[in-house]
């Protein structure tokens, strides 16, 4: 028998397999087990990382046992199943939400203090898997959770990128992008099947048969592989799936002649470009390769997983009756999240005529009940338009297929709806406006070939109405819906903040919220409640405490938990405005400085922390970056300043980070320009953990001060109608600044805050219009009233009663914005699916 103990401790545990052990001895048993048996480093250590894998591989025999019992329990109920097409999924990491989620955390705990270990030093040793950008990625994640949660048929396809969002470093030059090999080691979450394996094609040609149908032949031909991650729900049996495709050459495609020829590279050349597409999340495409490339992923995730989808409809209808396409979408439902996945049209249509022999008509009718789309953000340069040529070049038959779908709908127009026919130039699908050029406008497709579009905030859903898809609207006024965003209750406040959960479920004397979140309301009637009050300060003090360590740690600044922790945390982008927030922060060190010892007495001292990563080729989002790291060498080391102020850095924000952040944050800002934020979920992320916002009324920070009361919501800042008004007057020359917003810019450019050149990015505040010019994010125009909302939050602070009180109200407030709702309202209202519990 063989023992195994951790370095640092005396305990003996025998190495045996238990596996799904309750018991924290048998557990300490099969994680031994693992250490020993399924060994992925050499024997005789068993430091944390040892002790990570080891773990985690006894944590996934449950989650394999139960995705197999979901999956055979799919299988014969045989319900209507929903596919969420994502090429971003912001996973973050698996073991803490997994022991929650299966409930078996302590036990675990337990068992790894027998192996001298502590649970949270293991979790720790777990890379975050991030395949995925921001929002639209962290979104899909939290989508799983809820699709599991609530027993729903319904799995995630995406792609196993190798490298996934960059890891940031912040140097003197501000941000560096490092590559981040999150499968270095290897993912002990992922299970690859060896027997899920479909060909992709690209390039080729269409041949068209004597009796005229048409047939896509030849071409560059990949291979897609099958690795899937087990999802589980909270509390339940059912564990669904997230599939994720690897590209991969096959044997044949090696030539061995070649090789032995000592031609190395051509001799592996299709093996070569197999991986590059799933090298890395969004690859450059400045370049034509690079559009190549990128277009190459979109459709490899559209093909393998169509294809995929079809096999099993095919698999489950087996034996039974015979094959009939027209209930393909009474057991299909394939939601694009956003339009990158919008290749699906085509394929399917492709796969229905090309290869299962239907005729147009009936293709269409299966395709459009089928597809459904999401829109996630109205901003033009994020509206994807594919260049005609590179289309016909890489899939010419579904340019084809576009083509004709094009074609029928302006058939339709002109045969129909004659009214419309003005508007064909914009709602056509390919723009030809530039002859040379013409491009495929994705977002078009989606909607013409779509059951239902959805936004994801009642703002951004009536601006699609309103704006970007009017014309539409008037053709099919039903297809359009909203479905406003949510989180997971789960990892972002039971698993994050656990001092605040037990709390939560003391007051309300049940834990049920955290499937009903609804129920957080009943705070309310406490919220005054001085018992209460002392419990939740200590609370979010621990948190404040646990995130001052853990920002000494990767910045070497000390804060001090007693000032106001303000956040704001997301990707860097001017509409987000994390240039407002910095602008703000100087103006408040100016009349610090400016201030007595007494005067600075009286205020509040405030930590502010900025972070989020800079897209590489966005220059202003990195001027930004690294204008806050230089404000903060400043502000930090300026002893006249010494607590009052503090400006902070938080390097490389991806999930765990955020799950640090977000429980010991007391105010976050939302301050994006009115009408330009679709709907945020960090804010959502925030107030459910007791965090004030200052925000502006965009995106779903609407809603939540709605559901929370707007007496806790410090608003400032234009509305989204004026914002083409003001924009208008200001081209004008009308716009006069204030002038504090002077006095903040001024001081930047006087070199106070280093010698880097901040001139451009000023520059881009100023005038009235032009190229990088004109303030098209309105911080000029916002900064008075933002800077008052601020000093309204320092009175808020200062006032500990009230500040609790709307800290708890804002917990309280929270229930709508579950995933669990929203996840709720697409089975019922866009997928028509059931829940179909594994019982
Ligand atoms: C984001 C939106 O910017 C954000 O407002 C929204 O909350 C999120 O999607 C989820 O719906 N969009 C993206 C993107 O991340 O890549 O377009």
């Amino acid at each position: 028998e063989t023992i195994i103990t951790a370095t640092n401790d005396g305990a003996k545990v025998p190495a045996v397999a238990h596996p799904l052990a309750e018991e924290s001895s048998e557990i300490a048993s099969n994680i031994a087990y693992h250490a020993q048996y399924s060994p992925h480093f050499s024997p005789l250590k068993f430091d944390p990382e040892q002790a990570y894998y080891a773990t985690a591989e006894s944590v996934r025999d449950f989650l394999i046992q139960r995705w197999n019992e979901t999956y055979l329990h799919f299988h014969k109920a045989d319900p209507k199943q929903t596919y969420y097409l994502s090429m971003e999924y912001l996973q973050g990491r698996a073991l803490t939400n997994a022991i929650g989620n299966l409930d078996i955390r302590d036990a675990y705990a337990d068992a790894l203090s027998k192996l001298g270990h502590e649970l949270e030093e293991i979790m720790e040793q777990e890379k975050d898997a991030a395949l995925g950008n921001g929002g639209l990625g962290r979104l899909a994640s939290c989508f799983l959770d809820s699709m599991a949660t609530l027993n729903l048929p319904a799995w995630g396809y995406g792609l196993r990128y190798r490298y996934g969002l960059f890891r940031q470093r912040i140097s003197k030059e501000g941000q560096e992008e490092v590559a981040e090999d999150w499968l270095e080691k290897f993912s002990p979450w992922e299970v690859v099947r060896h027997d899920i394996v479909y060909p992709v094609t690209f390039f080729g040609h269409v041949e068209v048969s004597p009796t005229g149908s048409r047939k896509w032949v030849g071409g560059e031909i990949i291979q897609a592989l099958a690795y899937d991650v087990p999802i589980p729900g909270y509390k339940t049996n059912n564990t669904i799936n997230l599939r994720l495709w690897e590209a991969k050459g096959s044997c044949e495609d090696f030539d061995l002649f070649q090789f032995n020829d000592g031609q190395y590279e051509s001799a592996a050349q299709l093996h070569s470009k197999a991986q590059q597409i799933c090298a890395v999340l969004y690859p450059g495409d400045a370049t034509e390769n690079g559009k190549i490339l990128r277009l190459k992923q979109q459709f490899f995730l559209c093909s393998a997983s169509l294809q995929d989808i079809i096999m099993r409809f095919k698999e489950r209808r087996a034996g039974k009756t015979a094959l009939q396409w027209s209930e393909f979408p009474n057991k299909v439902a394939v939601q694009l999240n956003d339009t990158h996945p919008t290749l699906a049209i085509p394929e399917l249509m492709r796969l229905l005529m090309d290869d299962e022999g239907l005729g147009w008509d009936e293709a269409w009718n299966v395709t459009t009940r089928t597809i459904a789309y999401t829109n996630h953000t109205v901003l033009p340069e994020a509206l994807e338009k594919w260049p005609q040529a590179i289309m016909t070049k890489l899939l010419p038959r579904h340019m084809e297929i576009i083509e004709e779908i094009d074609k029928r709908f302006m058939a339709m127009i002109h045969s129909s709806r004659t009214d419309m026919e003005s508007k064909l130039p914009s709602m056509r699908i390919l723009d030809s406006s530039n002859p040379e050029k013409p491009v495929v406008r994705m977002a078009n497709l989606c909607v013409v070939s779509s059951h239902t579009v959805n936004g994801v905030a009642q703002l951004h859903s009536d601006i699609l109405k309103s704006e970007l898809f009017t014309d539409y609207v008037s053709i099919w006024p039903a297809k359009f819906q909203n479905k406003t965003n949510g989180i997971t209750p789960r990892r972002w406040l039971r698993f994050c903040s656990p001092e605040l959960s037990d709390i939560i479920t003391k007051w309300l004397k049940t834990d049920r919220w955290i499937t009903n979140l609804d129920l957080l309301s009943g705070l309310r009637k406490f919220a005054d409640n001085e018992e209460l009050h002392s419990e939740w300060a200590s609370a979010k003090m621990a948190n404040k405490c646990r995130l001052a360590q853990y920002v000494l740690h990767v910045t070497g600044i000390a804060i001090d938990p007693n000032s106001l922790f303000d956040i704001q945390v997301k990707r860097i982008h001017e509409y987000k405005r994390q240039l407002l927030n910095i602008l703000g922060a100087v103006y408040r060190y100016k009349k610090l400085k400016e201030m007595s010892t007494e005067e600075k007495k009286k205020m509040t001292p405030r930590t502010i922390m900025l972070g989020g990563k800079a897209f590489a080729t966005y220059t202003n989002a990195k001027r930004i970056v690294k204008l806050v790291n230089d404000v903060g060498s400043v502000v930090n080391n300026d002893p006249a300043i010494n607590n009052y102020l503090k400006v902070v850095f938080i390097p490389n924000y991806n999930v765990s980070v955020a799950e640090m952040l977000i429980p010991g944050s007391e105010l976050s800002q939302h301050i994006s320009t009115a009408g330009m934020e679709a709907s945020g979920t960090s804010n959502m992320k925030f107030s459910l953990n007791g965090c004030l916002i200052i925000g502006t009324l965009d995106g779903a920070n609407v809603e939540i001060r709605e559901e929370i009361g707007e007496e806790n919501f410090f608003l400032f800042g234009a509305k989204a109608d004026e914002v083409p008004r003001l924009r208008k007057e200001r081209e004008a020359g009308l716009f006069k600044p204030d002038p504090r917003f002077e006095e903040a810019k001024k001081l930047i450019r006087s070199g106070a805050f280093g010698s880097y050149n901040y001139n451009p990015l000023l520059d881009s505040l100023e005038g009235n219009t032009g190229y990088g010019r004109g303030d098209y994010f309105l911080v000029g125009h916002d900064f008075p009233s933002y800077i008052d909302a601020q000093s309204r939050v320092d009175e808020a602070y200062e006032d500990r009663r009230r500040w609790l009180k709307m800290s708890i109200l804002s917990t309280a407030g929270g229930g709508k914005f579950s995933s669990d709702r929203t996840i709720s309202e697409y089975a019922k209202e866009i997928w028509d699916i059931k829940g179909c519990p594994v019982p």
